[in-house]
């Protein structure tokens, strides 16, 4: 942005703070954002915006926009295939063998035996589980409001919750982290899945951590009640080094890389923002401060 000062806070912490009207923030120091009177829009550099709201003294009425791109939506969606594909081709188990030089052939359902309840149909969710059709499951998904997706059975709301979780082999968990979505993937929800799939259950989490209960889920894996689990996102990250979970067969941990956002994309996205807000006063992808996401 040509004649526009950038600052980065971290390197340069002199900055009269009456002179900044944008901030792109990511878990920005409590109070850091108050203390810029002229502060017109808030950009969070990741989709999620819970780490903004953590902020206890966060201005109130200055707009936040998310980040809401393709780069971001495609690293999520491989991400989130390769972990069904993961757990279907039971991959953890031929490691093993590997290791063990053991030429061990493991019975095999094929994708569209396997059904998939994305949670989740937003920007992220939409597109994981289009792809995830393509790639042969059986896909469903649950949102706050009732969505169309062609060939996608979709349900909504508390009403609709049950019914899906009965009928999903894999949970893929896309939510934002509110006071509606923390601790969703709990006991309560796991004793929900079908026993009788042709896969045990699966939980892929890569929305928050906040969203797992991680003792109930250690606790249905040592049960055999789930089949395994894959964790990009955890309440303390980084996931404490005692955490019984980097240990336990069958489950995949990643340090939230799920999605990481791309500088140049996000500093393009921001820059576009911008100029459209100048130029007519407008902001798109903004966040609703009474839903939380
Ligand atoms: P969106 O806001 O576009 O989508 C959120 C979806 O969740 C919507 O479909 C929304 O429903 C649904 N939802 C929210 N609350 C509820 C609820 N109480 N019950 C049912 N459904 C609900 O977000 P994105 O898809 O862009 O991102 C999703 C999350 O992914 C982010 O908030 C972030 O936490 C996580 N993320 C993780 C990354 C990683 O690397 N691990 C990277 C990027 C994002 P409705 O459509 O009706 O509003
Ligand atoms: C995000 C993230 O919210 O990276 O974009 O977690």
């Amino acid at each position: 942005m040509p004649g526009r000062e950038i600052c980065n806070w971290r390197d340069n912490k002199k900055i009269d703070r009456s002179s900044v009207k944008y901030a792109v923030v990511w878990k920005p120091d409590p109070g850091l954002l108050a203390s810029m009177p002229n502060l017109e829009v808030i950009f969070s550099a990741g989709a999620g915006v819970d780490h903004i709201f953590e902020d206890t003294k966060l201005p109130k009425n200055i707009p936040i926009v998310r980040f809401v791109d393709p780069d971001l939506r495609d690293r999520m969606s491989e991400w989130i295939v390769l972990q069904c594909l993961m757990h279907l081709r039971q991959q953890r188990s031929y490691d093993r063998n590997q290791r063990q030089h053991s030429w061990l052939e493991l019975q095999q359902p094929i994708a569209s035996e396997v059904r998939v309840g994305v949670m989740g149909l937003g920007e992220l969710g939409k597109d994981a589980a289009l792809k995830l059709k393509m790639m042969g499951f059986q896909v469903s998904g649950w949102s706050r409001s009732k969505k169309n997706i062609e060939n996608i059975p979709t349900f909504a709301g508390d009403n609709d919750f049950n019914e899906f979780l009965c009928q999903s082999d894999i949970i893929v968990n896309l939510l934002p982290l509110t006071n509606k979505t923390t601790g969703i993937l709990s006991r309560d929800l796991i004793e929900k899945l079908p026993q009788n799939g042709a896969i045990k259950p699966v939980i892929i989490n890569a929305g928050r951590g906040g969203s797992q209960v991680a003792a109930d889920i250690i606790t249905a894996l040592q049960k055999g009640i789930l089949g395994g689990v894959s964790l990009d996102v955890f309440e303390q990250e980084p996931l404490s080094e005692s955490s019984a979970l980097w240990d336990i067969e069958n489950v995949i941990l990643t340090p939230h890389v799920a999605a990481v956002s791309s500088m140049l994309a996000l500093a393009s996205y921001v820059t576009q923002c911008i100029e459209n807000y100048e130029a007519n006063g407008s902001l798109t992808n903004l966040v609703d401060t009474k839903s939380g996401y």
